[in-house]
């Protein structure tokens, strides 16, 4: 289904790319929930090959919840902590394939007549995806060598089925469906339609255009990842698309429709160039980044994932870091963690979406060129300036009052520890710095 699940109008997602059970669930205590997020995706759960490569993940070897990540018990014990506090937990699903090797997977158990390769199903001569132009061969064929199941059948269909449902049954909230584009829709809609309950879905196609499967198919089933977005919103943090061009951003860009599109700047794949990567912004460019999860969450387009990092220095194949991530004095992180989700003007900017929460885009500004501004109905007001810095009154449509800009500091008990913005009839005479943090950003839960 299309709704996240989320709690108390929370509204957006942190990927916690392999981060271990037990600091996800210090991470919701501690952090997650005070800053209003509204859950967490998680690395594949299940049991998987072993190695140091974080790709280890996508290759499934049983379905017991035992991974690099943790154990089945630390695993339930993440997911009711996180629950309590109000953050859901999504899981990554690896349902499409097993890992690669040799069809025969005894702990599920799947043999040679559970894959399409060794039924005969797969067109290609050699088993592999070579040509994405073919849609059987995309669907029935293995993707890098990894073991395609045949999800048509009744016994696969009943396997996969029990393993998302131990999950559910675990209080997870939804699903990330890994390697969509592989999988029959027919197949998929009917593994979904014997789960219990009613989590989220949403499904890792990559649709640049091109391609005969599309993104589109996949969104009577749940939402579907819209890659289109990836490159377009990373021109606007790098200031390399006019933002007054992005007006009407959203559907007439070609893109989903918001009510199934789930959006992102980048992905654990896309950040190092896997699965169809290219000139995506990411933590490495932090001035670039900033402005593009900064408009992202501050704009009214999709179901929103924020990615959180381990750095990696170029080795796309870099585990993460042996011990799990630790917070320093700043509140960021150490020991090769990045944190995004930590960076102020990001998590800020999560309660800033939280706030706006359905409320549409008004008040739109534009000099025709590189600065805009907009509001969030009578909620929420952003600035931007891709133009030198700007000095203006501004139409902010919210009620008076002072206002904490969550940009360049922190709302407190006795107001805020960077710039105050003042409302007065509507209006608000306010400075946008040029430069690393070319925005201005507040909303009526951070006003004295
Ligand atoms: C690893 C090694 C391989 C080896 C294989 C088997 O890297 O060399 O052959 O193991 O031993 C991840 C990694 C892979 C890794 C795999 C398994 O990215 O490198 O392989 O785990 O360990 C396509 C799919 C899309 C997929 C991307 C990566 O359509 O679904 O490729 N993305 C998901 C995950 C990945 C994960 C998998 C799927 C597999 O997010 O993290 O792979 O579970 C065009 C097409 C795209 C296509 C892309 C491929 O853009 O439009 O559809 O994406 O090309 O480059
Ligand atoms: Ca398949």
């Amino acid at each position: 289904q299309h709704y996240p699940n989320f709690k108390d109008g929370r509204n957006v997602i942190v990927h916690l790319f392999e981060w271990p059970w037990n600091d996800i669930a210090e991470e919701c205590e501690r952090f997650l929930g005070p800053y209003g997020f509204g859950g967490v995706q998680i690395s594949p759960p299940n049991e998987h090959i072993s190695g140091s490569q974080w790709w280890t993940r996508y290759q499934p070897v049983t379905y017991y919840l035992n991974s690099r990540s943790g154990s089945d018990s630390e695993f339930r014990s993440m997911v009711n902590r996180c629950n309590n506090v109000n953050v859901n937990i999504y899981a990554d699903v690896v349902i499409n394939h097993m890992a690669a090797w040799n069809y025969d997977f005894p702990g599920v158990p799947f043999g040679s007549n559970d894959f399409n390769v060794p039924l005969g199903r797969c067109p290609s001569g050699n088993g592999e995806i070579g040509n994405y132009g073919n849609v059987e061969e995309v669907r029935n064929c293995n993707l890098v060598g990894l073991n395609d199941l045949q999800t048509g059948s009744e016994y696969v269909r009943g396997k996969i089925a029990d393993f998302l449902n131990s999950m559910v049954n675990a209080g997870v909230a939804g699903f990330r469906v890994d390697a969509a584009k592989h999988m029959w829709p027919g197949d998929l809609s009917n593994i979904v339609s014997r789960l219990n309950g009613n989590p989220y879905i949403f499904q890792e196609v990559i649709d640049q255009g091109g391609e005969p499967i599309t993104a589109g198919e996949y969104a009577g089933i749940g939402d579907v990842t819209e890659f289109k977005h990836c490159g377009h919103i990373s021109d606007l943090g790098r200031c390399s698309n006019n933002l007054a061009n992005y007006q009407n951003f959203g559907e007439s860009w070609g893109m989903l429709n918001s009510d199934a599109a789930f959006v992102f700047v980048d992905n654990h794949d896309n950040q190092r160039n896997h699965g169809g990567g290219g000139n995506i912004v990411t933590h490495t460019d932090p001035a670039s980044y900033k402005r593009a999860v900064a408009f992202m969450l501050a704009w009214n387009y999709g179901t929103k994932r924020i990615m959180s990092s381990f750095s990696f220095d170029g080795d796309t194949d870099r585990g993460p870091p042996g011990n799990g991530p630790i917070i320093n004095g700043q509140g960021t992180c150490d020991g090769g963690w990045v944190c995004e989700h930590r960076w102020r003007q990001i998590r800020n900017m999560v309660g800033f979406s939280k706030q706006a929460g359905g409320h549409g885009v008004e008040n739109w500004w534009s000099n025709g060129n590189n600065q805009i501004s907009f509001s969030r109905g009578n909620q929420a007001f952003f600035a931007m300036t891709c133009e030198g810095s700007m000095s203006r009154d501004f139409t902010t449509g919210l009620p008076d009052g002072n206002y904490c800009d969550v940009i360049s500091g922190d709302p407190t008990d006795s107001g805020c520890t960077g710039m105050y913005v003042t409302v007065s009839g509507g209006n608000a005479h306010i400075t946008v710095p040029s430069g690393e943090d070319s925005m201005v950003a507040i909303h009526v839960g951070a006003k004295s």
